[in-house]
């Protein structure tokens, strides 16, 4: 209840940061009493009437429950900022204040950190937190700046006018960047998979520059799918080692083959990697269409390998050679071409739900 004893019903807050403890968390306050509702929990060092107080001004002073100090800031003439503690204890003791002054909490992801922007542009802000490189950051900045709002209302306008032609080419543009904008927040998975023994395990560590999978000269070593995030060129990317496969009536190294299979079915890239030092060739693997073939223990054969016309590279994972060229062909397999800057990017559920409505409108064919 609010000095007067009426409900704060008209308010929301939001806390802005992570829940997890940080150095400080902010809390987010608006609707047209924003004011009024923190002049009656909060006070000023100053003091003075938070309504008078210009958009930009940050006060330093003492939230009345628990005493804690901290600073308010006026965003705009109905949005305020309270920066306190970054422990868990101190944001829920201001938003308990807030909540029994009636003010409702809304969740981050509902949360709309500029108002005056479209909601295409706060979800992309929302998004960039987990952006996990800058690559990815970068077009979600795009978008957060307005590059998607200007596609969609290019598109409209020429759908509205007719010109259903103006209107195909521009949507063909952003059906060619869907499948970045899936990844801009969750990483590409990329899968090693091959018979026992082929050097699965150790291309993974090479991979990734430090030893995250067991290495070992038996066949069978690896028993699970083991899953790890890297960075590829910039692209997020989780590599998951797994169990060779082979035919066998070990159930455990069958459970481990099954989960490779899974995996190998279920990625962006498999990688098949092919022992150049052994006999047999193998052929128990069935890929799925995007996937690389590769030699390895490329340091162990003296003589152009037999099986190199079959294979899109040879490397060593021992002397490291042929690795950086790998590493280049994973990133241009999983984004053969990157926009410019500044382009749109259909980042998120809402915008590809707008492009397949459109791509029907434009009676073009919906790309998986
Ligand atoms: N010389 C050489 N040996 C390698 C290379 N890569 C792997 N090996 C060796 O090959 C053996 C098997 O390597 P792993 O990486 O464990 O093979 P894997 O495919 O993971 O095997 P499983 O987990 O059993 O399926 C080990 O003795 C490695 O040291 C390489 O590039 N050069
Ligand atoms: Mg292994």
């Amino acid at each position: 209840m609010n000095h007067d004893g009426h409900r704060e019903s008209n308010l929301q807050a939001c806390l802005l940061t992570a829940p997890e403890p940080s150095a400080v968390a902010v809390i987010a306050l608006a609707g047209a009493n924003a004011s009024h509702c923190l002049q009656s929990l909060f006070e000023p060092v100053t003091p003075g009437a938070l309504a008078a107080a210009k958009p930009g001004r940050v006060m330093f002073g003492r939230w009345k429950d628990g005493g804690e100090e901290l600073l308010v800031c006026r965003r705009s003439d109905d949005r305020w900022e309270i920066h306190c503690h970054g422990g868990r204890v101190a944001a829920a003791r201001v938003l308990r204040s807030l909540i029994e002054m009636g003010v409702s909490v809304t969740n981050a992801e509902q949360w709309n950190l500029f108002p005056e922007q479209s909601g295409a542009a706060n979800e992309a802000w929302r998004l960039l937190s987990r952006a996990a490189t800058a690559r990815t950051a970068a077009i979600l900045l795009d978008q957060a700046r307005g590059a998607w709002d200007a596609a969609a209302a290019s598109i409209e306008q020429a759908l509205a006018a007719g010109s259903l032609d103006v209107a195909r080419e521009q949507v063909v543009e952003l059906q060619r960047w869907a499948e970045l904008g899936a990844h801009l927040t969750s990483p590409w998975r990329v899968v090693l998979v091959g018979v026992p023994n082929a050097g699965k395990s150790t291309l993974l560590n090479r991979l990734l520059g430090f030893e995250r999978s067991v290495v070992f000269d038996q066949p069978g070593t690896t028993r699970d799918a083991v899953t790890t995030r890297t960075v590829i060129d910039g692209w997020p990317v989780e590599i998951c080692d797994t169990a060779g496969l082979r035919q066998t009536s070990d159930e455990l190294e069958q459970a481990g083959a099954e989960l490779a299979r899974q995996a190998a079915a279920d990625c962006d890239l498999a990688i098949h990697v092919v022992d150049l030092s052994a006999d047999e060739c193998d052929q128990l693997v069935s890929l799925p269409p995007r996937s690389l073939r590769v030699g390895s223990k490329l340091d162990l054969t003296r003589d152009v390998p037999t099986q190199a016309s079959n294979l899109d590279l040879c490397v060593s994972a021992a002397t490291g050679e042929g690795i950086e060229e790998l590493l280049e062909r994973i990133a241009t397999r999983l984004v053969p071409a990157v926009p410019p800057p500044g382009s749109a990017v259909p980042f998120s559920n809402s915008c590809r739900e707008q492009l397949a409505a459109w791509v029907a409108k434009c009676e073009l064919t919906q790309r998986a």
